[in-house]
């Protein structure tokens, strides 16, 4: 067991006592830090700095060097897990990623393997191992994944989406071409967390970003059911210490309590629901994670301040609070007014674990 010299993120995901609340951030890694440019510019694209072990470490580094996080995460995409079903991920640019291939039928299956993660995924173990190395304990790793419902928008679509069309007719109209899909994915994802877990990933993230599109009924059916099956498939335990796995859809508030008996050990939140509201529906069941709106990094430090000092009291006294963004760091935010978010949540946060 290799000795961790920050642990409060691992132990507020599983509501040990902490010193003070955890902090990361969704995307910490990424195009508002000019660091992070210049080393994707090395790479000369996106995809080829995910598949370049030394500099997809250091980008997931350099968020850490210059502010005091509490956990790195894997630098990679969700959609690796599509491509290397056989999707043909591209991206052009200024347009977000698309896929060469894409899934409308029954007979669009046919065009889905099933990846060897040290093989056709194995830039994403490679990755994990080196920045594992690298970090030589500092803070924890997060691996990650897509959940089904979200890289089968992608991978129905052809790419990114707002209305999720085709996706949401193959729901109404395929139901079992849907399920299919889905129910390949989960298995595909299942091992691909295992494989991260085994490579080095000391907690992991399912991000159902586009699960708040759903209706009730469906997000039980098409999006809940598969991280479920997911979770129960995942190793709990690694290297001596617990794996906590964090559940995130967006715009998924009005689910917490099914989300809560989904195994998780924590929810991402996004800033539409209020953490006391929320710590109060998932009672003792689960951690929460989040949730300040991206936009606030656009106001003063100042101002920044005094919401990060709502959200912490929202939450209240003791641990099972991890603070993050309500999701992903936006690209056009001051590197500097991401400093003064993270400061504020290190200085006002020891009083609530008093
Ligand atoms: O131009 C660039 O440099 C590419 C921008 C970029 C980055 C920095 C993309 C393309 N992906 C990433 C990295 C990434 N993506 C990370 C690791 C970095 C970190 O968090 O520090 C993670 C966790 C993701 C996950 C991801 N990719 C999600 C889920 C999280 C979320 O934001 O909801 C999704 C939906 C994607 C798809 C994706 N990847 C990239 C783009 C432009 C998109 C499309 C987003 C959309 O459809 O709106």
């Amino acid at each position: 067991m290799t000795e961790l010299k920050n642990d409060r993120f691992l132990k507020a995901l599983l509501k040990q006592p902490v010193d003070r609340t955890p902090i990361w951030m969704m995307r910490q890694a990424g195009r508002y830090l000019p660091e992070y440019r210049a080393t994707r510019a090395q790479a000369g694209d996106f995809l080829s700095l995910c598949k370049n072990a030394d500099l997809a470490c250091e980008v997931t580094i350099q968020p850490l060097d210059r502010y005091p996080l509490d956990a790195a995460i894997l630098f990679s995409d969700i959609l690796t897990v599509p491509d290397a079903m056989g999707l043909g991920l591209y991206f052009e640019e200024g347009e977000g990623p698309k896929f060469k291939q894409t899934i409308r039928s029954e007979k669009d299956l046919d065009l889905l393997s099933t990846p060897k993660m040290e093989d056709e995924l194995g830039y994403v173990m490679n990755a994990v191992r080196t920045i594992r190395r690298e970090l030589n304990g500092r803070v924890p790793l997060i691996g990650f994944t897509g959940s089904p419902w979200t890289l089968a928008t992608y991978m129905i679509e052809g790419g990114s989406s707002k209305e999720f069309r085709h996706a949401k007719a193959m729901i109404y109209n395929q139901p079992d071409v849907m399920h299919e899909l889905l129910n390949r994915l989960a298995l595909v994802v299942t091992d691909y967390l295992n494989a991260q877990i085994e490579a080095g990933a000391q907690a992991v993230q399912i991000f159902d970003s586009w699960g708040g599109a759903l209706s009730h009924a469906a997000y039980l059916e098409f999006s809940l059911k598969y991280m479920q099956q997911i979770i129960g498939g995942l190793k709990r335990e690694h290297d001596g210490r617990q794996v906590p796995v964090i559940l995130f859809t967006k715009g998924g508030g009005q689910w917490l309590e099914p989300m809560a008996e989904s195994g998780a050990d924590a929810l991402g939140l996004d800033w539409t629901t209020s953490l006391t509201d929320a710590r109060r529906r998932v009672g003792n069941k689960v951690a929460l994670q989040g949730n300040m709106d991206p936009s606030v990094l656009y106001a003063s430090p100042d101002r920044i301040r005094d919401e990060v000092e709502r959200i912490l009291s929202e939450y209240g006294q003791g641990t099972g609070h991890v603070f993050n963004l309500g999701h992903g760091i936006h690209q056009f935010v001051d590197p500097a007014n991401a400093g003064a978010f993270v400061e504020a949540v290190v200085e006002l946060s020891p009083k609530y674990h008093r």
